[in-house]
């Protein structure tokens, strides 16, 4: 199929409670920034990155879509991912100027867009393209009811409230004090009891000293994984706390290549690996990542930048993908939006990476690209 047209959008979609913060960012709405990519006889496909809702920044991203992208697209066949990957990757002029940032966001959205469009045209759900599912249950964790924005009370009544719905796992923002994020962690333990997965992110705030003081204390309160617990590229500070505590670390949402997770698998620092189709170049990208993790054995649980709209796809079509993050902020913009019941994500059976925007999301939500 032909690429004729492609496109860029943004959208702009408040949290819940229309603020939220963890320890190092503070937003009122999400950003999807996005490509629409038209093939011949008419039919699109969305891709789109996660953004903070800058509409500079956003704009930026935009640009670079529909100024340095499109151009090697038109003409394209849609269904050449891995060839067009690599194409947009060794952008004559963007390898230089940006091999990560807004160029890779960017680039996520178009390769995304593609996936979209190859699943559409052959009438599948992305995971059936991808190979069929490998589960019938994908185990979602319940993100949104731990920030660092919320009250004490808030917080011991979002927990509880996700396992009354049936999450089996939530997960708590740290960064602020030590002090404080300790006792906040025991209390949700407290009240949530043994058998829920409770893990914490600390959005790479603290140095190796303040985490390490944390880590001790809270070995005792069963952490699934500390999440970001130190600057996003500190492999080696990484590999040290890794042997100094029990908890599991996490990360990966701030990592944009494939090199990046290797390193930090090399040096063993790593007990989950959180690829994000949003924030690397795309799926055809953290597919990469993915068969990094199998081959050493290593569960995977995408970030979700995309809200998990793109990433539950992944979670039903590959082994290694054993949790799933859950904010349902943006769910509502899509014809097929990310659903959880009882703690789990219902298989998506449209055609497509469930990323196509309604109508009504198109016209309430959409700013300009520039
Ligand atoms: C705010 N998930 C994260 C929020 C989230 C951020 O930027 O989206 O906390 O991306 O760390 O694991
Ligand atoms: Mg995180």
């Amino acid at each position: 199929m032909r690429i004729e047209h492609v496109e860029s959008f943004i959208l702009h979609v408040p949290v819940t409670g229309n603020q939220i913060a963890d320890s190092t960012h503070s937003i009122s709405h999400w950003g999807v920034v996005g490509a629409r990519i038209t093939g011949e006889g008419g039919l699109m496909g969305y891709g789109f990155t996660g953004t903070h809702a800058h509409l500079p920044s956003d704009q930026l991203i935009a640009r670079c879509i529909d100024t340095c992208l499109a151009p090697l697209l038109i003409g394209q066949q849609a269904q050449d991912t891995e060839r067009l990957w690599l194409r947009l990757a060794r952008h004559p002029a963007l390898q230089w100027v940006g091999r990560a940032g807004i160029t890779t966001l960017a680039h996520a959205a178009v390769d995304v867009a593609l996936w979209d469009l190859k699943a559409k045209s052959q009438s599948m759900p992305l995971w059936q393209l991808l190979g069929g599912a490998v589960r019938e249950q994908v185990r979602a964790y319940n993100t949104d009811i731990g920030w660092l924005s919320l009250s004490d009370e808030a917080l011991l009544r979002g927990a509880q409230q996700a396992v009354d719905e049936g999450f089996t796992g939530i997960k708590i923002k740290v960064g602020s004090t030590v002090e404080r994020d300790l006792q906040r962690l025991r209390a949700v333990r407290r009240a949530i009891g043994d058998q829920i997965t409770l893990a914490i992110d600390g959005n790479g705030k603290w140095d190796l000293s303040e985490t390490l003081r944390f880590c001790r204390a809270a070995e005792d309160c069963d952490v699934f994984w500390f999440e970001e617990p130190l600057w996003y590229d500190a492999v080696q500070a990484h590999a040290q706390l890794a042997r100094a505590t029990r908890i599991p670390l996490a990360l990966g949402e701030q990592l944009y290549s494939v090199d990046a997770f290797a390193q930090f698998i090399g040096q063993q620092a790593l007990a989950w690996l959180q690829p994000d189709v949003t924030r690397m170049a795309g799926l055809t990208d953290v597919l990469r990542v993915i068969e990094l993790a199998a081959a050493h054995r290593l569960p995977v649980a995408p970030h979700a930048g995309d809200m998990s709209q793109v990433h539950q796809h992944l979670n039903f079509s590959r082994t290694a993908c054993t949790a799933l993050e859950y904010i349902p902020w943006i769910r509502a913009c899509f014809e097929e939006p990310i659903e959880v019941v009882d703690g789990h994500y219902r298989r998506p059976e449209q055609p497509g990476a469930s990323t196509t925007p309604t109508p009504q999301a198109w016209t309430r939500y959409r700013q300009p690209t520039s």
